[in-house]
């Protein structure tokens, strides 16, 4: 229909979205995913209890408009209707008699006006203050967590988890959360201007740099949640993102436990330091922006996380031994800390005392697996453009991998749960 030359899913939004709006608490039957809002990062289908206030404020701004819309849309049919010039005569007929101003609509206007505004506005104010911060009688329960942006990747710091020797438990990309309560973020930044979103749990809120911004959040139940940075901060800045895990009490408590742990370390069998069996394969070419996650991962990811805490079966320790003094060798210690590994206290680039018990790497961008992985650290430029890494690392120290390095680095970092 040359009237509507618009694509079906939006037709069917515009055209839905009215009816849609009027009975948002039809769930159950999903209205969200019929329109196609049940993305990964929808907001309009959380799961925290900031995120649903937010929520709930949109749904009441929408009802006011709509209202009003409603009436003013009558009126206008009405008039339409009833002035309408059927013949010849209408058109050149008298114009009815004017007015001028009648008091009793123009007050009853006003006051319409400022009574919709008022209603809009005892909600918003309460949700300034009740997303502000975590609210007074919860406040002991809090759990709390310091995040910083890096042009293009999230350090996670646990102030409450001190390891001896090494500061507060450090991870990266993946920040791992109690269920059930609420957790105040300390939002820094190390670079330019980020900005923290996780979209099902809370809004966003800006991570500039020399400024002291916080965000509270609560998931309530354990969950896998996808986050993004939300403010541009360069090149690579679509690509950043990250994920949060809510984890139930205990499972949190052992999370914490292990991760405070050193770097595994795998012993190689005596003599056992040749690698010669492993064949080398060259690694395959992937097109631009090819996705690097499964669709295993993307329907059960915590299933999918849960699965890497543990140590692979197949492993190599042969592989994994000659993956560690690589990790020396190709200067990537200088940017890395890797908790047991001499050396290894760089603090340019993310953490990785337990790389290999994260579900994704470069910053949410790719699964990790051992696929994946490797196309990272063949060519981390390809996979996000100026990335550090890349421009002040491969380039500048000429680091350049041989295949059976990258698989013996790929089989280390993997190690490393
Ligand atoms: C110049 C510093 C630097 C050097 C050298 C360096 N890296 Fe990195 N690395 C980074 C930065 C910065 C990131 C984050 C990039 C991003 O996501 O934007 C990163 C990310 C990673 C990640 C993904 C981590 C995650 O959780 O997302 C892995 C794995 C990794 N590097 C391995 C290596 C290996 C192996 C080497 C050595 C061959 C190496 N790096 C050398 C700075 C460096
Ligand atoms: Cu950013």
């Amino acid at each position: 229909m040359a009237l509507f030359p618009l694509t079906s899913t939006f037709a069917r939004r515009a055209l839905a979205g009215f009816a849609a709006l009027a009975v948002p608490l039809l769930s159950g039957c999903s209205w969200q995913s019929w329109l196609g809002l049940d993305g990964k990062q929808s907001t309009f289908q959380v799961e925290g209890p900031v995120a649903r206030d937010q929520l709930q404020l949109f749904y009441i701004t929408c009802y006011v408009t709509f209202a009003i819309f409603i009436i003013v849309g009558a009126i206008l049919a009405y008039a339409t209707l009833k002035f309408w010039a059927h013949s010849d005569a209408d058109e050149h007929a008298e114009p009815p008699p004017q007015g001028h101003g009648n008091p009793l609509v123009e007050v009853g206007l006003i006051g319409a006006a400022v009574l919709a505004l008022v209603v809009i506005a005892i909600p918003t104010l309460k949700g300034i203050w009740y997303t502000y911060d975590v609210p007074a009688e919860s406040k002991a329960d809090a759990y709390e967590v310091v995040a910083t942006g890096y042009q293009w990747w999230f350090k996670f710091e646990y102030p409450k988890e001190q390891i001896a020797g090494a500061g507060p438990l450090t991870c990266a990309n993946e920040l791992v959360i109690p269920a059930g309560r609420p957790v105040r973020i300390a939002l820094r930044s190390m670079d330019v201007m980020h900005s923290f979103w996780v979209p099902k749990l809370a809004g966003k809120v800006d991570m500039i740099p020399n400024r002291a911004n916080f965000i509270w959040l609560k998931a309530e139940h354990p969950g896998y949640f996808w986050g993004q940075c939300a403010e541009f901060c360069g090149e690579s800045h679509a690509v950043m993102r990250f994920r949060v895990v809510a984890l139930g009490p205990q499972e949190f408590r052992d999370w914490v436990e292990h991760q405070a742990q050193p770097a595994r370390s795998v012993a190689a069998a005596q003599g056992a330091l040749s690698f010669a069996h492993v064949a080398a394969a060259p690694i395959r070419a992937y097109a631009p922006n090819e996705a690097g996650v499964s669709a295993a991962y993307e329907t059960a990811p915590l299933d999918s996380w849960r699965a890497r805490q543990l140590p692979n079966e197949s492993e190599d320790p042969a592989l994994i031994a000659r993956g560690r003094a690589l990790f020396s060798e190709k200067t990537c210690i200088s940017c890395h800390t890797v908790r047991g590994v001499p050396g290894a206290m760089g603090i340019t680039g993310p953490d990785l005392t337990h790389v290999g018990a994260r579900s994704s790497i470069a910053g949410g961008l790719l699964e990790n697996n051992s696929e994946q992985l490797r196309r990272w650290i063949h060519n981390p430029g390809a996979v996000k453009p100026g990335n550090k890494m890349w421009v002040t690392g491969y380039l500048v120290n000429n680091i350049h991998l041989a295949s059976d390095e990258e698989l013996a680095l790929v089989a280390f970092l993997q190690s490393l749960k």
